[in-house]
């Protein structure tokens, strides 16, 4: 049976080039600093996003926790969305392991913070309370339809930053997504960030890997950070060989996986007891919603998986798909036809 697994970008396995690449890498013991593939990548990395260093880490998820830890004492907080990835999906290791303090504010739906909110959360100088000390954006916004944030944005954040002394970090697991749907360098993006997180094993097919970069001093402390959470990585020059070709050969296709998710969107407006708008659907993240009186999201779920169309449920009405490197055009015709099946078989 046809499988077409639209449950996530992250299922995307390495290309032909990435295995070469990770075959031929050159390799030393990047604790010791002498991974000459992992400082290629780090450096790539660092240029691409207009910041002085970079740091490879195993995941997104060690990717944001370092550049908590690096930011943050124990006892800070940190002012995030509601939805944001950081609070939703990441075991709160901010609070198990920093002992930093999460404070949300709602996201809206297109993946921003209400800039009043945000500054209606900064703590005041006053003994009863923690000190505010980080704003954590994420771009594009995962739980908010894949959002991207634009540069009028993040400057106005910045704006409100510096005004109250805090430091950004932007969780930019997809933040090429972001780049190329708003026909922007990620640089730009990244500009008004004290760090950002770049996740290579998303729709850039990487088998593994995350970039952390800022500014040179940031990134010692996050090395140091990365080491106390079981991070530091032997010849890892292995992998990262294949993140260099991540960067280097897989930021340019994205507009394809953006088309491919539009297409889908459109695909499931038509269909009876589902709803989505399609215009809420900007890089490829697609959420849509099924009526529980016909067939509740779980159902659908199973049901599409019976007959090879892999989403995830993530609510009792709501589901997400995710369009990637190995899903084309006529897998989006496959898939829409398996739905129409579903729902009226
Ligand atoms: N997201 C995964 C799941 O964890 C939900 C997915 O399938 O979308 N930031 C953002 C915005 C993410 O979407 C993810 C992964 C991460 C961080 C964490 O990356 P990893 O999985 O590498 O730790």
């Amino acid at each position: 049976m046809k499988v077409v697994d639209l449950r996530s970008d992250t299922l995307t396995r390495p290309t032909a080039a990435m295995r070469q690449a990770m075959a031929d890498a050159e390799v030393g013991d990047d604790v010791f600093g002498e991974d000459p593939t992992v400082i290629r990548l780090e450096k790539l990395a660092a240029e691409k996003l207009g910041k002085e260093a970079g740091l490879y880490v195993s995941s997104g998820t060690m990717g944001n926790l370092v550049s908590q830890l690096s930011h943050c004492d124990r006892g800070n907080e940190i002012i995030l969305g509601d939805q944001a990835h950081v609070f939703y999906y990441e075991q709160g290791g901010c609070a198990a392991v920093g002992g930093i303090m999460p404070h949300t504010v709602p996201n809206l739906p297109d993946g921003r913070l209400d800039l009043a909110a945000v500054k209606a959360a900064i703590r005041p100088a006053n003994d009863h309370f923690p000190i505010s000390r980080l704003i954590l954006l994420e771009n594009t916004h995962n739980r908010c339809s894949g959002s991207p944030l634009n540069v009028e944005y993040m400057q106005a954040v910045r704006k409100l930053a510096d005004e109250h002394d805090l430091k950004i970090h932007l969780d930019g697991a997809r933040l090429f997504n972001a780049a190329t749907s708003l026909g922007v360098e990620a640089r730009d993006l990244a500009a008004d960030a004290d760090s950002v997180s770049i996740c290579l094993s998303k729709g850039l097919a990487a088998p593994v890997g995350s970039v952390v970069c800022g500014r040179a001093e940031f990134i010692a402390r996050a090395r140091r950070n990365r080491k106390i959470v079981g991070g530091g990585m032997r010849q890892a020059g292995v992998i990262a060989a294949a993140g260099i070709i991540s960067l280097t050969e897989m930021t340019e296709r994205l507009g394809d996986d953006h088309a491919n998710a539009r297409k889908l969107a459109n695909g499931l407006a038509e269909i009876k007891n589902l709803s989505i708008d399609p215009e809420t659907v900007r890089t490829n993240i697609v959420f849509f919603e099924t009526d529980p009186e016909h067939m509740a999201a779980a159902e659908l779920e199973k049901r599409l998986d019976d007959n090879g169309v892999r989403v995830l449920a993530l609510g009792p009405t709501k589901l997400r798909a995710v369009t990637h490197y190995h899903i084309s055009s006529e897998d989006i015709d496959h898939a829409l036809d398996t739905f129409r099946n579903v729902m009226t078989g």
